[in-house]
């Protein structure tokens, strides 16, 4: 057996830079020199046919990794089981080389195949290039993540993979640093997963990687972090995205030296695929062992095929750069560099390519294969349906047309089928036949399938789904005492803190002061700093902290300080958290708990109540509203019970309000999506949730005096949004609506009057015109005064449920204005 043996020089301990300097030899098999030019060159192969496959119209757009191959070797080589990635579309050569992607599931990908068997990652749901291992059962329980190699879920927009890598690397040393930890070990190995990053060099300009860099070396946190470097994104040339043109002689302030811990920063050339080994070899086992985090700046990429299927690269990059490309591609030059050391000669390696190329071309072949066999099976019923329908209906020629267009479109996809039968349908509504009859059940039948193809898994469909969980009530007994509400939710937390070792919470401020409003008082000092924990001021990635250490089994609470600044990890929570159980069809999960508060406190920045940025962006995260700390704590349980995301607001002016301290704290459940009524009346339903709950309640005890009896919903659950239809039923009572809330006009109090008047058909029994009282479409004014003007107060709800009663009761009330 052949061995090629590299030397490399291994910086183990930087405190002591001069004597540590170990050598260390790196011995590969030929074998495996021979095995990585393979997987090179089929995923080569699955790059240009997938290129010509869209070009064929038979997928709709293609994004490849080629000129990105030997990195991606180099880095699969030192990725174990246990470890995670997080990258990018460029990815499908890390992927196959650690198993975790065969040629036809990347076709698949590509034709968008909805088979979770074919296409693992996704289902179809996202387009090509963007990868991930599925990391629960079909039932929705987790897989033994120690016994894998993992990669979280790639999204498009770029960067958006950052955030969380501190997560997956944070996860470590949690599992490193917490002996309580131990036990969980499908989920680690003494916190001996490294983290793997990837990103595009132009993408390093966003504001998300240079926080997750800032994070990963404050936190000092096991992530290798490699910039794949090809001098693009898409047309634009480096002197445009990066200082100095280079992002790693940007980032030489965060090399750890003898003034601190930091970064270890490597550069290497794409196309040298020793010396990529032996970077990766290094970074690795010190980012493993130590847990420092590194930086490969992998530089010479290139891009056979230019960015993507939507042009090509010819029209922006010089003659000169598309020569030194092809002259550079990783490939060719490792193939130099094999018959230059004499590892094998051309005939060998003509073998090798000959057999890699046949293999892509016959996994393209499979793939396409099996896409087709499903939509031709319904395809085939379809036709053999309309035919039926066309020999007894008195619209044959209708029907004969439809059927016959169907049949002599080419590669038809489920959409035409679909639009066919559906017409088909309209021209036969005035006759009756079995035939009709069995195109409708069909029709019906093909619905579930492909919602459940294309609609499923929003939210966790296990034996663990919060919506599961029935509520238990406070109780309160003789030792009961009214305290401050932060009592509650502290001892709350206590409590969860206490029976579940999964649990840490962290934020600005949340460790040693236990958060701006003692929500976690004294609990630093009782489980410790590696439980409760103050980070920098980084919204993006304290909840991206907080998705990666979900994905890897534990159990985050990521505290955003106040609500108004949840807008800087929107982006983070929507596109990342939000859709990750929808976009893997359930294969991956992250039961992230986000607390924080708002809706009314002081001023343009602290009593923000954004709620239909966030009620329209986070749809696959509950968004929960207590009115007070109790209903919060008992929130909190429900969700530790359960698997999936949620955004808990509390009401940022009730921390000093009193509450009696329940005597079944651990035990309170709140039910997601099941309003409470506060108070029963039977002129009027007033829908509210939070903060002016105490404000509509006021106004209530106030319409009494006048003689108007108002019923007061809670809300309590915006996402899901009442489940039971309780707000519908008051209606059926009073036939009159009112909402009032703290978002814009058109806000969160139009989903609101959406879910009751369309979803639950509340319209059908109202008497008056519904009407919905919120803030002003202005921020809110500082001070008192600001807060009356600004916000809804008990005189506007007073005065416009007056009016509506008004209205019916003319004789008795009067106009108050006028
Ligand atoms: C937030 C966001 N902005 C823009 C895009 C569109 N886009 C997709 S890839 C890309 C270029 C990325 O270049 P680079 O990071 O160098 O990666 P490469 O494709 O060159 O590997 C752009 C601008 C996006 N996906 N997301
Ligand atoms: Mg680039």
């Amino acid at each position: 057996m052949k061995f090629i043996i590299f030397t490399v020089l291994v910086n183990l301990n930087f405190s002591n830079l001069n004597d540590a300097k170990t050598k260390k030899t790196l011995q590969v098999d030929k074998q495996d020199i021979l095995s990585d030019y393979a997987i090179a060159i089929e995923s080569r192969e699955n790059s240009l046919i997938g290129r010509k496959e869209v070009f064929m119209g038979k997928a709709k757009f293609g994004i490849f990794g080629d000129g990105k191959e030997l990195a991606q070797i180099a880095m699969a080589k030192y990725f174990k089981n246990g470890d995670f990635r997080s990258g990018y579309y460029r990815d499908q050569t890390f992927m196959m080389a650690i198993d975790s992607l065969t040629s036809e599931q990347f076709f698949a990908q590509l034709y968008a195949h909805t088979d979770v068997e074919a296409e693992p990652a996704s289902a179809g749901r996202m387009m090509n290039g963007h990868f991930g291992t599925r990391s629960l059962n079909n039932k929705g329980e987790w897989r033994t993540l120690t016994d894998m190699k993992n990669s979280s879920s790639d999204i498009s927009p770029t960067a958006a993979q950052m955030p969380r890598l501190v997560g997956l690397a944070y996860a470590s040393k949690l599992f490193r640093n917490n002996p309580n930890l131990s036990e969980l070990k499908d989920f680690s190995n003494n916190g001996d997963e490294v983290a793997f990053g990837t990103i595009g060099n132009a993408s390093t300009s966003e504001g998300h990687f240079f926080e997750s860099i800032n994070a990963a070396g404050v936190l000092q946190i096991p992530m290798v972090m490699s910039i794949w470097d090809d001098g693009y994104g898409i047309s634009v040339p480096q002197k445009y995205h990066t200082t100095k043109e280079s992002i790693s002689k940007a980032l030489a302030g965060f090399q750890r030296n003898e003034d601190g811990e930091g970064f270890e920063i490597f550069n290497v050339r794409g196309w040298d695929y020793p010396e990529l080994l032996k970077t990766y070899k290094k970074a690795v086992e010190l980012s493993r062992t130590h847990h420092v985090p590194c930086l490969i700046h992998v530089e010479e990429m290139t891009q056979p095929q230019g960015h993507s299927t939507s042009g090509s690269h010819e029209r922006y990059k010089p003659k000169e750069r598309l020569e030194w490309e092809k002259a550079h591609d990783c490939i060719l030059k490792m193939k130099e560099w094999i018959l230059e050391s004499d590892i094998a000669d051309e005939n060998e390696l003509s073998i090798i390519e000959k057999t890699a190329r046949q293999k892509a071309k016959k996994a393209r072949e499979k793939a396409w294969k099996n896409f087709t066999v499903d939509i031709k099976e319904d395809l085939n019923q379809a036709l053999s349906l309309l035919q039926k329908l066309e020999l007894v209906s008195q619209e044959q020629e209708k029907i004969r047309v439809i059927k016959s267009e169907l049949k002599s479109s080419l590669n038809p996809l489920k959409a035409d089928i679909f639009r066919a039968v559906r017409k088909a349908i309209r021209y036969v509504v005035n006759e009756e036949s079995i035939e009709k009859a069995s195109l409708h059940n069909w029709i019906q039948q093909k619905r579930e399938k492909y919602h459940n193809e294309y609609s499923s898994h929003l939210v966790s469909e296990s034996q663990e789904s919060p919506l599961l969980t029935k509520e238990v009530f406070p109780e309160f007994d003789e030792n009961s005492t009214l305290v401050d509400g932060r009592e509650v939710v502290q001892k709350g937390f206590d409590d969860l803190f206490s029976r579940d070792e999964r649990v840490f919470a962290f934020g600005e401020d949340v460790g040693k002061i236990g958060d701006v409003n003692q929500g976690f008082a004294g609990l630093q000092e009782k489980y410790g700093e590696i439980r409760v924990t103050d980070t920098g001021i980084r919204e993006t990635t304290i909840i991206g902290q907080g998705i990666g250490a979900a994905l890897r089994g534990l159990r985050p609470i990521a505290e955003i300080q106040y609500l108004d600044y949840l807008l800087y990890a929107i982006q983070t929570l929507s596109d990342d958290l939000a859709s990750l159980h929808y976009r893997m069809k359930g294969g991956q999960k992250a039961p992230l708990i986000i607390r924080t508060r708002g809706h009314r406190l002081e001023g343009v920045w602290h009593s923000g109540s954004p709620m239909s940025m966030i009620l329209g962006s986070v749809r696959g995260i509950h968004v929960l509203v207590p009115r007070n700390l109790t209903q919060a704590a008992g929130f909190y349980n429900t969700l530790l019970d359960g698997d999936d995301p949620a955004i808990v607001i509390e009401s940022l002016n009730g921390y000093r309000l009193k509450e009696k301290m329940p005597s079944n704290i651990a035990q309170i459940r709140m039910p997601l999506g099941i309003c409470e009524i506060l108070r029963k009346g039977s002129d009027i339903t007033l829908v509210t949730y939070g903060s002016t709950c105490r404000i509509v309640m006021e106004a209530a005890q106030q319409l009494e005096e006048f003689g108007i009896n108002a019923e007061v919903i809670d809300v309590r659950s915006l996402l899901p949004f009442d489940r039971t239809g309780m707000i519908s039923t008051s209606i059926e009572k009073t036939n009159r609506l009112v909402i009032i809330d703290e978002d814009v006009p058109g806000g969160a109090s139009a989903y609101i009057l959406q879910n009751i008047l369309e979803r639950d058909n509340g319209y059908f029994n109202l008497d008056s015109k519904p009407i919905t009282i919120t803030a002003k479409e202005h921020r809110p004014a500082y001070g008192t005064d600001g807060d009356y003007f600004s916000k809804p107060n008990v005189e506007d709800v007073f005065e416009s449920v007056y009016e509506v009663i008004r209205e019916v009761r003319p004789n008795t009330l009067n106009p108050l204005f006028s």
